[in-house]
Order: C-alpha cells, then sequence, then structure tokens
C-alpha cells in the first residue's frame, strides 16, 4: 500500500482550504475507509475502487489535513509509517498543508552552499575599501588563498573571497547541475563568518557591496538560478549601532530590544558576548527587524533573493518573556511570501525538525537530524562530536523512514537534506578520505527526497587539515577553494555531475515519493514513485546479488533484468 505526495495520490497537489482534494492509496485492497480528522474529532468515509487502487474526494477542513486509511478485509490502518493493525497514533497520520505551501520551483532543488570569504576572490580591490576591523579585541588578519586556516582564529582570517567572485564561477555550478544557491551571511560584519552583523541593509564592501550584490542576482536570475540568505534574526551583532546605543543609554528604545541582566551581562546566543539576542518580547524588535517596511526580513526579498535559510531557527523568540517562536516564524514567512509569492523560507533545526513544520510555519528545515548525521554515522563509525558509534543498516534505514514519514507531505521534498556544511566537519574527512564510501554517501543524498545542498568543494573532494582525533567543524571545514584543477578530485566532481543530471531527468528521482524495498546487514535500498513511475535505489557496501525486475541501470545506461551483482550505488527505473 502507497500514499505520498504526488500525482497519482493527492490531486491537487496543494488544495485551497475548503477546497475539495482527491486522495488515492495505492493498494490491490478493493475495500475501506478513509479516517480523517475533522475539528478534532474523527470521521470515517467509505473509500471508492478505482484503477490502480481506493480514492475518495473530501474538502480541505483544515491545515493540515490529517488522515489514514483502513482496509476492511485485510483489517489494518495504512498511515504514514506503513500498515498496521492498531489505530495508529495521530502524529503518524498523514499530514496535507494547503496552500499556500511549498513553492514549485524549490521541489527536489539542488542547491550549492557558499561561505562567501573561502569560495574565490574576483575583486582584489575590494579589501582596499574596507576598514580595519578588530573582532573580539584582535584585528582581523588577511591571509593568502592557499595559506591553512588557523584553528581557534578562524573568525579572524579574511581570505577575501566576494560575491564577484560567485558570479564569475555560475558557469562552473551551472555544469554541475546546481539550481540554486545557499549564501551564509553577506552583511557587514567584523568576522570572516559575518553572524555578527553590524549593518542589516547592506552587503559588506569586502564582498563587493550592493552593487556586486545586484550584480550577482540579475546574472543568476537570468541564468535562472536562485538564491537564498542566511537570515540571523535571533541575534545581531555586538558592533551593530543599535546594541552600542543599548550598552551607553540602558533607557533608550534601543535598550529595548535586549534582554539585560542585573548583573550587567545580557542575554546572547549560546552566552557569545558578540552576538547579543534579540528580545521580540518587545513590539518595536518584532517591528524593527521582521515586520515594518524597511525590516530587513522584506528587505532583501524585495532586493531578488529567493528565500532565507533561518539561522538558529528554533531560538527565535525562545527564552525570557518571549512572544513565542511559532508565531515569529510564520510572521517572517507570511512577510517573506508578501515581497515574493515564490520566497522559499526555510530553518535551521537541529533539534525537532517535525513540530515547528507541522504547525504551517517554514517550508522546510535543514535536515541534520533526519539525515545527515544518520548517514554519516552509519558510513563513518562517528557521530557528529567525534564519539565512536555502531549503527547499522537496518538501524539507518528506520531513523531515515521515521523522520520522512513524520513530515507533512510537501515538506518532505523541501527537506534541506546535506552530508555537510560550515558547521560540522567534512563528509570526506569524516570517512577518512574513503573514496568509495564518498561516493555512497553522495548517492543517497541525490537519490532521497528533499532539495540536496551541496557544500561548496566537497564536489571536487576537498579535505580540511586537521588530524582526525581532533573532531571539529568549524573553522577546519571552511578552507578556500582551491581553483587550480589539478587539486580536484574529478572522480568527485564527474560523479556528482552525473548524479545530479539524472536526478533533474527523472522525476521519481527528483521529486518522488518514498516506499521501503530491501534491507540487510550490508544493504540499503528504497523506491521512489512519481505518476506510475518508479526508481529502486539501492546502497550496498559489499558485493550483494540482486534480484531485478526488467529495468533500466539509470547509471550505465543499460537494460537489465535478473540477478545481478551490485556494490555501490545502483539505480535502476522500472519498465512500466
Ligand atoms: C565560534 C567559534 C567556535 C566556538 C564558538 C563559541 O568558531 O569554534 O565554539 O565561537 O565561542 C557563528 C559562526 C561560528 C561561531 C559562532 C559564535 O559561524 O564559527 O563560533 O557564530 O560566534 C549549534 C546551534 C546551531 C548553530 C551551531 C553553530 O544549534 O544553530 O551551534 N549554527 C548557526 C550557524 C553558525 C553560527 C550561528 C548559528 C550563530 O550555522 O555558523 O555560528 O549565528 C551539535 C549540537 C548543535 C550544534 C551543532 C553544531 O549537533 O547538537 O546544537 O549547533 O552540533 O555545532
Amino acid at each position: 500500500h502507497y500514499h505520498d505526495w504526488e500525482p497519482f495520490c493527492v490531486d491537487p497537489l496543494t488544495p485551497e482550504l475548503g477546497e475539495e482534494v482527491t486522495l488515492r492509496l495505492r493498494t490491490r485492497a478493493k475495500e475501506g475507509y478513509l479516517i480523517l480528522e475533522r475539528y478534532g474529532e474523527v470521521e470515517r468515509r467509505p473509500l471508492k475502487a478505482v484503477k490502480g487502487g481506493l480514492e475518495i474526494t473530501v474538502p480541505m477542513y483544515s491545515s493540515p489535513l490529517r488522515y489514514c486509511f483502513f482496509l476492511s478485509r485485510e483489517r489494518c490502518y495504512v498511515s504514514s509509517g506503513g500498515s498496521q493493525g492498531t489505530m495508529p497514533r495521530y502524529d503518524r497520520f498523514f499530514h496535507l498543508l494547503s496552500a499556500p505551501s511549498v513553492p514549485e520551483w524549490a521541489v527536489g532543488a539542488v542547491f550549492y552552499q557558499i561561505f562567501p570569504d573561502r569560495f574565490k576572490n574576483g575583486d582584489p580591490s575590494n579589501e582596499a575599501k574596507a576598514a580595519q576591523w578588530v573582532y573580539e579585541g584582535r584585528p582581523i588578519v588577511k591571509k593568502g588563498w592557499d595559506e591553512p586556516v588557523e584553528p581557534k582564529f578562524g573568525a579572524h582570517q579574511h581570505y577575501g573571497g566576494d560575491l564577484e567572485g560567485i558570479r564569475q564561477e555560475l558557469g562552473y555550478l551551472q555544469d554541475l547541475g546546481v539550481e540554486a544557491l545557499y549564501l551564509t551571511p553577506i552583511l557587514p560584519s567584523p568576522s570572516s563568518h559575518r553572524y555578527d552583523a553590524l549593518d542589516y541593509l547592506n552587503t559588506d564592501v569586502r564582498l563587493g557591496g550592493n552593487e556586486a550584490f545586484e550584480r550577482l542576482v540579475a546574472d543568476l536570475h537570468a541564468r535562472g538560478m536562485k538564491i537564498v540568505l542566511d537570515g540571523v534574526f535571533n541575534h545581531i551583532g555586538s558592533a551593530h549601532p543599535d546594541f552600542q546605543k543599548a550598552l551607553k543609554d540602558p533607557d533608550s528604545p534601543e535598550a529595548g530590544q535586549f534582554t539585560f541582566h542585573a548583573d550587567g551581562t545580557y542575554a546572547a546566543f549560546f552566552g557569545v558576548k558578540t552576538l547579543p539576542k534579540l528580545d521580540y518580547a518587545n513590539p518595536l524588535t518584532v517591528e524593527r527587524w521582521l515586520d515594518g517596511y524597511h525590516a530587513p526580513v522584506r528587505h532583501w526579498i524585495r532586493k531578488g533573493a529567493d528565500g532565507w535559510r533561518l539561522d538558529v531557527a528554533h531560538q527565535i523568540g525562545e527564552g525570557g518573556t518571549d512572544r513565542g517562536n511559532t508565531e515569529l516564524l510564520r510572521l517572517i514567512h507570511r512577510n517573506s511570501r508578501e515581497e515574493n509569492p515564490e520566497a522559499f523560507v526555510f530553518g535551521e533545526l537541529f533539534f525537532d525538525t517535525t513540530e515547528k513544520l507541522r504547525q504551517h510555519t517554514l517550508d522546510g528545515s535543514m535536515h541534520y537530524a533526519g539525515f545527515a548525521n544518520p548517514v554519516m554515522e552509519w558510513l563513518s563509525g562517528r557521530n557528529v562530536y567525534g564519539w565512536p558509534v555502531q549503527v547499522s543498516t537496518q538501524e539507518v534505514w528506520a531513523t531515515l523512514w521515521d523522520h520522512y514519514t513524520a513530515l507533512p507531505l510537501q515538506v518532505r521534498q523541501c527537506m534541506y537534506t546535506l552530508l555537510g556544511s560550515h558547521d560540522i566537519p567534512r563528509p570526506l574527512w569524516r570517512l577518512r578520505g574513503d573514496v568509495g564510501k564518498f561516493k555512497l554517501a553522495l548517492g543517497l543524498l541525490l537519490s532521497f527526497p528533499g532539495a540536496p545542498g551541496i557544500y561548496y568543494g566537497d564536489e571536487i573532494g576537498l579535505e580540511q587539515a586537521n588530524d582526525y582525533d581532533d573532531f571539529v567543524g568549524d573553522p577546519m571545514c571552511r578552507g578556500t577553494f582551491p581553483w587550480d584543477e589539478r587539486r580536484w578530485n574529478q572522480e568527485v566532481r564527474s560523479w556528482v555531475r552525473q548524479l545530479i543530471a539524472l536526478r533533474k531527468a527523472v522525476p521519481a528521482l527528483r521529486r518522488g515519493g518514498l516506499q521501503p524495498l530491501a534491507v540487510s546487514n550490508t544493504l540499503l535500498s528504497f523506491r521512489r514513485i512519481y505518476a506510475g513511475e518508479e526508481v529502486w535505489v539501492y546502497a550496498a557496501l559489499e558485493p550483494t546479488v540482486l534480484e531485478l525486475p526488467m529495468a533500466t541501470d539509470l547509471l550505465a545506461g543499460r537494460e537489465v533484468s535478473g540477478r545481478l551483482e551490485l556494490q555501490g550505488l545502483g539505480l535502476y527505473r522500472l519498465k512500466r
């Protein structure tokens, strides 16, 4: 039995509230009921037998609309996680969101994450225009492109990467197949990571200033690409004039935007002094940063950004007497959509992704919990802190499936799935340079549901310089991109290119629903399904014999059927 967010099962894919929607279960069963929640009560309605399964048309009573199926002869319920004899928990009912839901362009889109200071220096004249800033009491240092990052002081070390550099390499990125960029902050800030902005309405001059941003956006849009910015709305930089004013004048309106304690300290991101936390219990703060006409949330979308990745999304408006995270996330989402109806707003939710996403807050979240962590734990034997772990293939599948099925139907296809980012060690380094395993990880990333994000340099096998016992992400995962092609791992690059091309050519890979297939100690596999088309995805840790129906081997580009041996990734499109 199968039901997911694709044309066979849900029509229209995203209904308006109150509009009728047809829900179809692919099954051999002949009769059953839809069980749905209406105003907090459970209702049941008989299903109609149609070609390929059972269906029913119902109004979108609420958003999310929560429902599951009951099959009368089989005496089982079919809910998000599969079929079972007892009534499933309501959080395992299917959750269908009403319009407006996820923007079409972001569904299954391939992202590329750039840490601007380290990607490419396209205009060396920028540095001369920049002020000599001091960060945490130490002057910032300009490093040569090929000099290694000094551990501990990464934030002081500027390499001179800029927006012109990114613009110059749009051809490189498109050749790889990338459709959208996610940039970590580009605001004027003393540190090289720029999470401590001192101005929210301009582009850092080191990056080329506002003109460079406008040129980048124009070029990118002309190529049909999109750009998502890092929205840092939980805290601002301590050098920001608002915070400086607050320090000088505790009775000023600016001071009311922060939380000062009796002992003179103040609320800050993880207690980091350079990142004072914004207090949204004060309506002025909401107006200034999120809601007003000149609020940065609106400003940058008007300037051409296609969406936001919200830094520490779960912390915004949490703590103290604040007015509540859920409401603020909705406000950011709504205001972004007001400026651009196609804006894609996803969160950095490190911990619980599902609760917020079911409440119609955001279009998705960075998928550490439900993708990067389990996959990398499984393949590397170490977790994100570097602790040895033992994860079986059965367990990794169970974790992926559990997270996937807990999400609202649309959001499943917009989760920002990833293997690495600027916060955690590079995947190839975590795998101790094992290219075979890295290719397998990339294979899963690019054939799993979601909007996969490639962290700059991972596609050419960029490693990091620390030794394996010193398990740190930042700053060691923020090395400069080597533009000398002799330093690229071409095998990895053509692999990524091939996988992206397949993903774009085969709708089932790009946006198909997900179903389990065989899982054993050394084999992970699943099915992707879209409008009657089916792709079987295999990840074999050891040589394994598969038994296949008539299919196309998408990686080899030839027809196959029956028994065959596989090691590594296999992608097979079934013959209809
Ligand atoms: C700097 C140093 C660090 C040092 C830290 C504290 O580089 O080595 O530990 O200061 O003094 C930005 C910069 C960082 C900088 C930080 C503070 O990029 O380089 O660190 O500011 O100045 C948790 C949060 C998650 C957050 C990560 C970093 O849940 O939201 O920590 N990620 C965002 C951004 C960061 C950014 C900030 C927040 C702040 O993506 O780049 O940091 O704006 C486990 C834990 C998670 C933890 C995660 C990663 O999974 O469970 O809670 O995430 O590891 O560390």
